[in-house]
Formats: C-alpha cells, structure tokens, sequence
C-alpha cells in the first residue's frame, strides 16, 4: 500500500478528492463531505491490497471461511481503519492544519445498526480478528436499509424512530452488480423421474429476487490483508415484474416488486427472543442462498476444483440458527445442480459446516411452522424432510423402541422445523461461548445429540477485539499501558499479562488513576452536553450497558438502587460512598416487561437526581440509544460492570470483557464468562454474589423457591415491592414488573438474590475505598484482559474448527 508519506501528502491528496467528489472549494466542505472524503482516501489507498488479498487466496487455493451472520453490529469504521492502516496521526495533523479537527469528524458517520446485541457485535470483532490475523476469512449479512431502530426516551419511556443509516450513502461499501444472483421463493416442488430411472426435482412457478452485494473492506492491522464483508441487498428481477404485467395483474406485480424490497428493508428488533414471521424466514434464507451461490460459482472459476473437494477448500460457519439453512441450500446445490448422490453431498455437507450455538433459553431457539416453510421454500422442505427421515431411521435403529430419543433429535416434530437440531446434525463442530455455557449445551440443551456425537461439540470462549474496544477506545489508557510494558500487546494483546509486573507500583498505579478520572471526566463532559446533568468523577461509575431483558436483570440493580434511596432517605445523617449509575440498552419492541423496565429506571432515576437530599451522593442516569459508539465512551470510563444475569442464563456476555480490558471491576454472577473473568483474575479482584446456575437449574426441576415467602419474610423486599404498585414512585405505576416478580414467581430469581447483590455492592464501596488496592485490581483486570481478545478466540476456530492457516499478501 502506498501510504501518505506526511501530512503534506495527506492535504495536496485531500484537496483534490474533495474538488472531485464535491465540486467545491474546501471551506465550503461540511463536516460530512470531510469525513466522507477522508473515507473515501481510505479506500482508495487499500484498493490495490483488496484485489491483491483475493487474488493470492486463490493463487494459493488457500482454504477460506465464511461467516454467516444474520447481523453484524461494525460500528464507525473511520477511525478502526485509519488505526488498521497506522495513518490516524497523519490525518490528525493534516486536517488540523485544514481547519478541522478528527474528533469532530468521526461522529459524522452513522453507526451502522446491522445488528441488535452480543451476537452482531461479536461477528463484527471476529471478521476485525481474521484480518488482523492474516486469516482468509469473510463475512456474509444482509444489507438492513433501516439499521436497528434509534432510541429516544419521552416521558420515561422508549420510542423508536426508525434508523434510515444510509441516507447520505455509505462511503465503505462498493456494489457489486455483476455478482448479483437470483433466489427463488415459492412455486410448486416434486420429484420426478428421470429416463435413465433416476429421480430429478422439479421446482417451478417460483418467483425470483435478485440478490445483489454490496462489499466493504474489513482491513487488517497494520498488515496488507484486506478481506470482504458482502452484504446482500434484494432486488425485483425485471424480467419476473414484466411478465406480471404482461400476464396484466398489475397488482400482482406490485405486490411481488413490494414484497422483495421488503426482505432486506428491516433488521428483526429481536434479541434472544423468539420471532416466528414469514418475513424473517425469507430473510434468511435470502441471506444463505445468495452467499452459497456466489461462493460456489467463486470456488468453480477461481479455485477449478471438483465440487467433491468442496470441503477441503471452503469452511462455512453458521453464526447461531438463523444461518441454519446453509446446510438444506448446500445439499439443493450440490444434488440439483451438481447432481451429486445424497450421500456424497451429506458427506460435504457436513463436513464443510460448522455451528456456535449463542443461547439456551428456549424462547430464542428457532423454529418454524412446516406448513409456512414448505409453502415459501418448497425445493428445501423437501430436503429436510429427507435429511429427517434418513436421519429419525438411523436414531430408531440405533435405540430401537426409544420414541423419546427420536423425539428428542427430530428435525421435524410436532408440526414445526427445529433449526438448532438441523444445525447440529448438518455441522461437523458445535460450540458453546462460554465454557459453562458449552457444559449446559451438553448436559441438557443438546444432551441427546451429544450421547451420539460426543466429538462434535467443544467450547470456545468468545472474545472481543482490543483494536476497537481499547486501542480506539482509550487511546490514553493505551499510552499508559506502552509506557510500562512496551507496545507489543498491540499485535499481542497475550504480552498485556505484563502488566502484572507493575500492577503493585505505586507510580504506576497513581498513573491509571489518573487516566480513569480522565476518562471519567470526558464521559461527564458528554453527558453535560447531551442531558444538561452534572455528575461527579470521584464517585463511583458503576454501569449496566446491554440489552434490556428480564434475564438480565436491569430490575436487580434499579430495585437496588431504590433500597439505598429509601435507606438514605431514612437516615439522613447516612453517608454512603457517592455512586453514579448509568444504564443503557435497547428493549425489543413487543417486550412489554422490558419497556418497564426502562420507565422504572427513568422514574427512579428522576426522583434521586431531583431529591436534594441524597443527590450528592447518589445519581442515576439511562442513557438513551445505547450502540457502539456510546460503548466507546462509556467502557473506558467504568469502575464497576455490572454482569449480574441469573446464572446459566447468560451464554457469555461480551460487555464484561470490555470493562475488564479498560480496568473495570466485575460485580457479577457465576454466570457466562464471567466465570472464566473471574477464574483468570482471581476472585479478590472481582465482585460474586448470588446462586450459581445448579442451584438455578434445582429450583426449576424440583421447585422450593416462592417469591412471596422473600415478600413476607423480607421487609425490604417488601416494601419495594409494594412501591411499584402504590404510587409511591412518583405516582408511577408498574404493575407488569410487579406481575412478573410475585405473581409470577419471579422466573429469574431476582428477589432470591437480593440480599446478597445488596452485600455485594457493600463490598464494592469497601474495596473502593482504599484506591491502591481498587488499582491494583484494575490492573489484574487489564493483565489478564488478553485471554479475552478475539484474537483467541478465532485462533482456537482457525485451527480446531475451520482447519485455515494465514496467508501472507
Ligand atoms: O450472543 C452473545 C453472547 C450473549 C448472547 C448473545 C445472543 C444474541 O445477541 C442474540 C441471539 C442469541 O441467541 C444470543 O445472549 O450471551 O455473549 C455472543 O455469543
């Protein structure tokens, strides 16, 4: 890559794209153009290295994966890829020597919500981990028109606006209308026979979308690999809309050109929940088909091998079930298009298929109603039925007269498709994302699989990148970190356990305080800015950023929260260490308890911070339209996350790991990787309270735990509990909340855990208030922050799962 020499070379270079692009003279540029022009130096500079990249994967045939993800959350990528390229100093200085300054012109690009939670984001570290690796390895989404919706909070509650993300277009991406292709949907399926006594598929009165990809870069770091996330965008085929109208149903035909724009025009707002539409299903299988087909009619020009060495060459992975379809389209290519027999393309199939299960709870496994399935994807019921068949005759003959068995495997049962159970069987490897969350897999969730295919699960605990979640996002703290142990961690972040060496100096101890005050104090700024709200720095931040959910229990730490004020408020010579809670997060739609949830918060939080008598002591605030790059600003500023799921609930969190990486200090469950979090640093550097997920499961199997014993024999359970439904909170009532924790028996046992998450924040202002010691602990916490970088974690896919190596370009 020919890369600006100096800022010199960066303004003569600047000024001429931003004449070609704009037409105008450089003061007249607005802050978008600027951002937008320097994105676009960007691509021109790694343009060259992209075509390179693919070029020499397949000169070598060098064996590649695609990772199929129903969303990928990438956040800003001006800033990650002037880091990626090392010209972020360069373009500093140039464009303050132009008048601007690059803190002001990286909020200009709209964070792109192709995603809705942990499971987005990870995809986004992973593909930032295979570049950075040299690994060949790509991903494959959908390109949402409208992104994830934006948050505003009236009168205590969300509203969603919806995230039209690229209006002003999106300088990453280049479309790619010559490698569109069509997917079919509907039409009649049956299988026919042939002369030769064969029998053949027919598949007609299908109709056809275009499915066409839109390619961004993914950049390495501080390498020449650039691989490619290709988005694909649905189209209406013109021949098929000529034909409806020739045919003379003109509303037909508009309803078909509708229809397909429809399936790439919304990300699902969903999150772990179950979401059984028609639309959703086509979205997936758009997603699948389009990128198998472009990866086979890839693998046949580029790599001229037969399609029985498929496997060897190609790795396909699918990120949780809403990929799952990869393995039935797999087999419809190889069979109807290959003309493969069943047991050869099974054989591929398998083995070129690989599945990460992301969640246990059952409301979040898929599955479909067989008669919308077969009505919309008539050629692939087909194969699964036969997958299920040949599949339930194998099961029946290894554990004759076990129904239960059968039952428990079937693809197809009871009337619906079961996607979790077609990804294990049609994959070689199935992981787990945490390492207790891979024992649940085991033990209940796919027991039954796993007595019969004991070597196809294993664990890999997720990670996240520290490019963006510490070298971007704490660029002081960075510094900080070079200064002490040197700056190898960048390409390594393994060397940040160096850490340890210092991590009793005084000095360098006074030194991460200061840069966490810092840290602090930009984050007050913003929230100066955006809420006309002061908070302190020397109180403690103590945050809860993730999505909104029950199983989360935002409900703990509000319902806590309210216990302090209530204590205060009946001591008023009381004096508690100053706290400043934040929370942030998203609730889906139609999840009413969630929505609560929220306005709790927001009803809480504006009588604390509007009671002059506890408000020195005490803020809370929710900060609205939690996304990556709120995170960025928030994560470097924490001294406590809050990881405090009901254990076994939570398959790993990734959050936790960001906190850790900036020094934060877990006040947590046993639950997800906060238990490997915990294991690493030791548990005197981290905060565990509550059941642990035995405990959980015993209750649910055997019973013994009553929510309204903890009302009656607890009064301060009680007299919360009663607040929520007396008006007591500002007139507010919360009568869903109140529903799901007593007469519902509080599913996720946060009145069980009450006293002891109320110790557990005891504990917190203890170790806070000797600050050596509560350093100390942050810097474990960073030391062994290495174990949870993605790089890791894709190490540990590359070589057990996916079989790739790294290719130098
Ligand atoms: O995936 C994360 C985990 C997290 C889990 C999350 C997730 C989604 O965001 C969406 C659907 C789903 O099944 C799981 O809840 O615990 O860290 C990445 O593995």
């Amino acid at each position: 890559m020919k890369k600006w020499q100096d800022k010199e070379e960066f303004k003569k270079i600047f000024t001429e794209k931003a004449h070609v692009l704009w037409e105008k003279e450089l003061r007249d540029l607005t802050l978008n153009e600027v951002y937008q022009t320097i994105a676009y130096m960007i691509r021109d500079l790694v343009s060259e290295d992209w075509i390179r990249t693919n070029e020499v994967y397949a000169e070598q045939k060098a064996k590649q994966v695609y990772y199929f993800s129903i969303e990928f959350l990438l956040g800003r990528l001006l800033q990650s890829n002037l880091i990626g390229i090392g010209l972020e100093d360069i373009c500093r200085q140039g464009l303050e020597d132009l008048g601007w300054k690059l803190e002001d012109v990286v909020p200009q690009e709209r964070d792109p919500g192709l995603g809705n939670g942990g499971l987005g984001r990870l995809a986004a570290c992973f593909i930032d981990s295979l570049a950075a690796l040299q690994l060949p390895g790509h991903g494959c989404s959908i390109r949402y028109q409208y992104g994830l919706f934006n948050q505003r909070i009236v009168d205590g509650q969300q509203v969603e606006l919806p995230d039209n993300w690229l209006v002003n277009g999106y300088p990453w991406e280049v479309k790619r209308v010559d490698k569109a292709v069509n997917v079919r949907f509907g039409g009649n399926a049956y299988m026919r026979p042939t002369e030769d006594g064969e029998l053949e598929c027919v598949h007609e009165n299908y109709s056809s979308v275009r499915a066409v990809p839109y390619d961004v870069p993914v950049i390495g770091y501080h390498n020449d690999t650039v691989n490619t996330l290709r988005l694909w965008r649905a189209e209406y085929s013109r021949e098929d809309l000529y034909r409806e109208l020739t045919l003379g149903d003109r509303h037909r035909a508009f309803r078909y050109k509708n229809n397909v724009q429809l399936i790439s025009r919304f990300l699902y707002p969903e999150d772990s929940t179950e979401d059984g539409r028609r639309l959703r299903l086509m979205q997936e299988y758009f997603m699948v088909s389009a990128g198998l087909q472009s990866i086979v009619r890839h693998y046949k020009r580029k790599y001229k091998e037969s399609m029985y060495k498929f496997d060897q060459y190609i790795a396909i992975h699918i990120n949780d079930t809403h990929p799952a379809l990869v393995v039935p389209e797999l087999m419809r290519i190889l069979l109807d298009e290959e003309g493969m027999a069943w047991e050869d393309a099974w054989d591929i199939t398998c083995r070129t298929v690989a599945y990460t299960n992301h969640t246990i709870l059952p409301e979040a496994m898929e599955k479909w109603s067989i008669p919308m399935f077969q009505s919309l994807l008539p050629r692939i019921y087909l194969i699964v039925e036969e997958i299920n068949n040949r599949w339930l005759k194998e099961v029946r003959r290894l554990y004759p007269g076990d129904e239960n068995k059968a039952r428990s495997v079937a693809i197809l049962w009871d009337g619906q498709v079961h996607m979790a159970h077609l990804s294990v069987l049609g994959s070689h490897s199935v992981n787990g994302v945490a390492e207790i969350h891979s024992q649940i897999l085991k033990d209940s969730t796919l027991h039954q699989f796993y007595t019969i295919f004991p070597n196809r699960f294993s664990n890999k605990t997720n990670g996240v990148t520290h490019r963006r979640w510490l070298i971007e996002a704490n660029p002081q703290l960075s510094d900080l970190i070079d200064e002490a142990i040197g700056d190898e961690w960048r390409l390594e972040p393994s060397k940040l356990i160096r850490l340890k060496t210092v991590s009793s100096d005084s000095a360098f101890l006074d030194k991460l305080a200061k840069v966490k005050k810092a840290r602090k104090e930009i984050l007050a700024d913003y929230i100066k800015k955006e809420y006309d709200t002061n908070i302190a720095v020397d109180s403690i931040f103590d945050i809860q950023i993730k999505r909104i959910h029950l199983y989360k229990r935002q409900l703990l730490n509000i319902l806590g929260i309210l216990h302090l004020y209530y204590t205060l408020k009946a001591n008023p010579d009381l004096r508690v260490r100053p706290h400043t809670f934040l929370f942030g997060g998203k609730a889906a739609s139609g999840y009413g308890e969630a929505k609560q949830t929220i306005k709790l918060i927001n009803v809480v939080a504006n009588m604390i911070n509007r009671d002059k008598q506890v408000n020195k002591q005490l803020k809370v605030l929710f900060l609205e339209n939690y996304n990556v790059s709120l995170g960025q600003l928030l994560f470097p500023a924490a001294d406590v996350s809050e990881q405090i799921s009901t254990a076994g609930k939570e398959a790993s969190g990734t959050g936790n790991m960001k906190f850790m990486m900036n020094g934060a200090i877990t006040l947590g469950t046993m639950d997800g990787a906060n238990v490997e979090i915990c294991r690493e640093v030791g548990m005197e550097h981290c905060v565990i309270f509550g059941l642990r997920a035995e405990e959980v499961m015993n209750y649910y199997m055997h019973g013994g735990y009553s929510s309204w014993n903890m009302y009656s024999s607890d009064p301060r359970i009680r007299q919360l509990m009663n607040s929520l439904v007396d008006g007591s909170i500002n007139g507010e009532h919360f009568g869903m909340l109140y529903e799901s924790l007593l007469d519902r028996n509080d599913e996720f046992f946060v009145l069980k855990d009450f006293a002891a998450y109320c110790e557990a924040h005891t504990e917190i202002s203890r170790r806070y208030a000797n600050q050596k010691q509560w350093f100390h602990s942050s810097a474990i916490n960073i030391a062994h922050s290495g174990y949870f970088s993605s790089d890791r974690t894709i190490q540990q896919y590359a070589s057990d799962i996916w079989r790739i190596k790294p290719v130098k370009v």
